[in-house]
């Protein structure tokens, strides 16, 4: 008798299906999962679609056959009775085939997992596993010639009828890439008696006193066994070692339940500690001989979505709140890392995540028109104590829901909740992106008095996955993790401000606000908004090869920018806001990263002021659009494809620091409005007036009341002359809050004004903020600015006589590694700004550039 083996699949090989003669070709590695287009990226046979126009030449990859084979030695142990080949995922349309032509599995969605029972097939020695994957783009027209044809936004209509990530299909930032292959592990399990799942369902009660942990298993048994469940705490107290349970062979589910006294409890970052209890469940036979254990990490917390009435305000609050105290939400959303979801490594799940901790952010949005992300993307979410938002994969369409397409949808949200719902980290669940939006523009039947539970006669069908199928899987899979029917969603429709999410484009797409009137649309929580940035020039130069297409309208620029009307929008946004004297490629990369910043720091902080304490949580949170790319492009992400941070990335992890401070400037008349003025009555003169008044705030994230100093100061920007000077003294900021510091201070369109926060007992600095006369195009600048740069080991200090915006330093040449935890910067006189930079030694050449110094 033997405990269970395992045996992951690799060393693949592949070819065309259906081509006469055809030879296999070795995949260039050995790993375990892989996919078309990096193997024949590999092989040469294909140019690497993300460089220059590749995209154009490789569009017959996805119209095409494919077949992988990977042979795998079984020598039978007498102690295994059994045998199962587990999948964890086939993109898409897959036919799976055991040794020359058992066929064992057909699979048709890309999310679904699979365990099958090989038991006798295997050969002793040396076996082949055949996997055939049929186009998926042919597979879905064939459905929607079947089923009928639904609208999709991006990408073709037929993308509706097949499970498979939809952002293959083309976005407005992703390229139309229809990859396949075996993008999950397959692994053979060998074994007699074996654990197929577990889970440890922990609930914590509402005084945080006391926690009841249920840990719930699944098991295939060929004899009678004994499961033995030990809980190691985080202080490494061990447990509950007597929870012994009998199960017979014949059954094949057992729980055994504990409770836990003054449990220690998981905590979102800057909330508190990241600890786990360990739960590891074995199975014994008759002599004690373990067959099998499984071991889970259980982060113990108390989560809510608080939607209750506000004081003063209509409709209802939207935030989360963890083991009972509420936390603001400063987060991204998070689109696939690759285009070729196979080539994504841990180590790169880890980079991204740490990245969004060290801009301040706590919650990543799992986009519905991706995939339920890679476990090491969950892993380190749950160590970092970054909050999940997680998406059903379903995104900017019109869904059918057929029967077939229930039943595919519904086995892959109880393979994919089941999978994720040990993960702490997750603290939503949203039925899909922008479905009911969808519905509201194509005027789709939503009769939001009908109850009925049963929408499948309709013209909006997929309401039954969404309000009826999806929060029924939720509910039983993952009861303590609340579920919203889409993002967004709420109140009177996709765009009600006070009730549930919003996703507010109407700066970019929509109504094209200006974003300096972001206080003006902020909503309950606000999941989506976004402003589109080119990359850096470095990223720019590795995927355009030609020098002679490194221009901003470029052909290729062009094609590596896929948002609709993108060269009109951020003409108006660049040319509305700021002065432009060149469009050189450097320029228009600065001249838009500025406004994406400027746009998306506004809109941060206009939320975040929202945040004002019990019974007044006017907004729960913002998510920026986007934080990564799965290739290389112009799009809103903040930082790009090969990992340069852009200006918004820094501008906004300032926004969101624990401790922060906010400003905003604006006239009597446009403060007392609560939506933007109609835009044919603000032709943009009016937006910038003679004079303004100021509101000045700070935020305080942290869990503690502190005491701070504040100092205002006014500055001429031409002359850097100090105009004014105020120094508030030693201020009360409540926790977990925002608190108005000063109202209506009144300053011209010359001036610029800087709030500093310092540490109450030793002066040090806290945080900066500065606001400056809007559009920065009207603002007269300092001719011949003295900024000085000083290069020392690991840091740079800063300094000027006139008040910069949007200083950038990099260093010369630009490909060094050298990590600034800090860019983007306003400067003023009279201060010092430092900023460390990791890697960045003394004699070092930095090229600096700011608002003004190039244009
Ligand atoms: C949204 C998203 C995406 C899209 C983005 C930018 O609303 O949900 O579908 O990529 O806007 O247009």
């Amino acid at each position: 008798m033997s405990s269970a083996s395992t045996l992951t699949l690799s060393g693949w090989r592949w070819r065309q299906y259906g081509k006469a003669n055809e030879d296999w070709h070795q995949c260039a590695h050995d790993k375990p999962t892989t996919e078309i287009f990096t193997d024949l990226i590999d092989a040469k046979i294909i140019p690497d679609p993300f460089i220059d126009e590749n995209e154009r030449h490789v569009q017959w990859v996805g119209e095409a056959d494919w077949e992988y084979a990977c042979d795998f030695q079984y020598e039978p142990d007498s102690g295994h009775s059994r045998q199962d080949l587990v999948f964890a995922g086939l993109d898409t349309v897959a036919t799976v085939l055991l040794n020359e032509e058992k066929e064992i599995l057909n699979s048709t969605n890309m999310f679904h997992r699979h365990r099958v029972d090989v038991t006798g097939k295997l050969r002793h020695g040396l076996n082949t596993l055949r996997i055939v994957f049929k186009s998926a783009l042919h597979y879905g027209r064939e459905l929607e010639r079947k089923h009928g044809s639904y609208r999709a936004f991006s990408g073709e209509n037929s993308r509706a009828h097949v499970r498979k990530a939809q952002y293959h299909y083309g976005w407005d930032w992703g390229p139309l890439l229809m990859t396949c292959g075996p993008c999950g592990d397959i692994k053979l399990e060998s074994y007699s008696s074996t654990l197929i799942d577990v889970f440890a369902d922990a609930r914590v009660s509402d005084d945080l006193s006391s926690a009841s942990l249920n840990v719930r298993f699944e098991a295939t048994l060929d004899q009678d066994v004994t499961t033995k469940v030990t809980v190691t705490a985080p202080d490494g107290n061990v447990f509950n070692t007597n929870a012994a349970l009998s199960l017979a062979a014949k059954e094949s589910r057992g729980s055994v339940s504990l409770e836990i006294h003054e449990p220690q409890l998981w905590y979102p970052v800057g909330h508190g500690p990241q600890v786990f209890y360990l739960v590891d469940v074995a199975i014994m036979n008759r002599d004690q001989i373990p067959l099998h254990h499984v071991k889970k990490l259980v982060g113990m917390r108390r989560l809510r979505l608080v939607q209750q009435p506000l004081k003063g305000e209509s409709g209802t609050s939207f935030f989360f709140e963890v083991n009972n105290k509420p936390v603001y939400v400063s987060g991204s959303n998070w689109i696939p890392g690759h285009s070729f979801l196979t080539a994504m490594t841990a180590k790169d799940y880890a980079l991204a995540v740490d990245r969004c901790v060290k801009a301040n952010q706590n919650m990543l949005r799992i986009w519905g028109g991706g995939i339920y992300e890679h476990d090491a993307l969950y892993e380190e979410c749950d160590r970092r104590g970054v909050l999940v938002w997680q998406d059903f994969a379903f995104a900017c369409a019109q869904y059918p829901c057929y029967p077939e397409f229930v039943a595919t949808v519904k086995r892959e949200a109880v393979d994919q909740v089941k999978r994720l719902r040990q993960y702490c980290s997750i603290v939503l669940y949203a039925g899909n992106n922008e479905d009911y939006q969808i519905a509201e523009m194509l005027n789709l039947t939503w009769d939001r008095e009908d109850h009925s539970g049963d929408w499948t006669d309709t013209n909006f069908p997929a309401r039954t996955l969404y309000e009826t199928h999806l929060p029924v899987v939720v509910a039983e899979y993952a009861p303590a993790v609340p579920y919203h029917p889409s993002s967004p969603w709420g109140g009177d429709g996709t765009t009600d401000r006070t009730v549930g999410d919003i996703h507010q484009w109407n700066v970019w797409h929509g109504s094209q606000e200006k974003y300096q009137l972001w206080d003006k649309l902020v909503g309950r929580f606000v999941s989506e908004f976004g402003m589109l940035g080119f990359p850096a020039a470095k990223s720019i130069r590795r995927y355009v090869t030609d020098p002679a297409q490194r221009y901003p309208q470029s052909r290729v620029l062009d094609l590596h920018n896929k948002a609709d009307g993108a060269e009109r929008r951020l003409a108006l946004y660049v040319l509305g806001n700021i002065r432009v004297n060149s469009l050189d490629l450097d320029s228009w990369i600065y001249a838009t990263q500025l406004i994406q910043g400027e746009c998306l720091s506004f809109a941060v902080r206009s939320c975040r002021r929202q945040w004002k304490g019990p019974g007044q949580e006017y907004c729960g949170g913002q998510l920026i659009w986007q934080i990564n790319d799965c290739w290389p492009v112009s799009s809103w992400a903040i930082i790009d494809f090969y990992g340069d941070k852009k200006m918004a990335y820094f501008m906004t992890m300032r926004d969101s620091a624990p401790l922060a401070l906010g400003i905003s400037r604006s006239t009597p008349e446009l403060k007392k409005l609560k939506s933007p003025p109609p835009q044919i009555l603000a032709p943009p003169h009016d937006l910038a007036p003679k004079t303004y008044v100021c509101d000045i705030w700070a935020m305080n994230g942290t869990l503690q009341d502190t005491q701070a100093q504040i100092e205002i100061r006014l500055y001429d920007i031409s002359t850097g002359d100090l105009r004014e000077e105020n120094s508030m003294g030693i201020q009360s900021l409540f926790s977990n809050r925002t608190t108005e510091l000063m109202e209506d201070l009144s300053v011209d369109d010359q001036t610029a004004v800087q709030a500093i926060m310092r540490d109450a007992h030793d002066g040090h600095v806290i945080a900066r903020a500065s606001d400056w006369p809007q559009p920065l195009k009207y603002v007269s600048l300092c001719d011949a600015p003295d900024v000085t740069v000083s290069v020392l080991d690991d840091k740079l200090e800063i300094r000027s006589n006139v008040p910069v915006k949007g200083l950038v330093i990099s260093v010369v040449p630009d490909d060094r590694d050298v990590e600034f935890e800090d860019n983007a910067v306003d400067v003023f006189p009279n201060d010092v700004y430092t900023i460390v930079a990791r890697g960045l030694k003394k004699d070092d050449q930095v090229e600096v550039r700011y608002y003004g110094s190039e244009f």
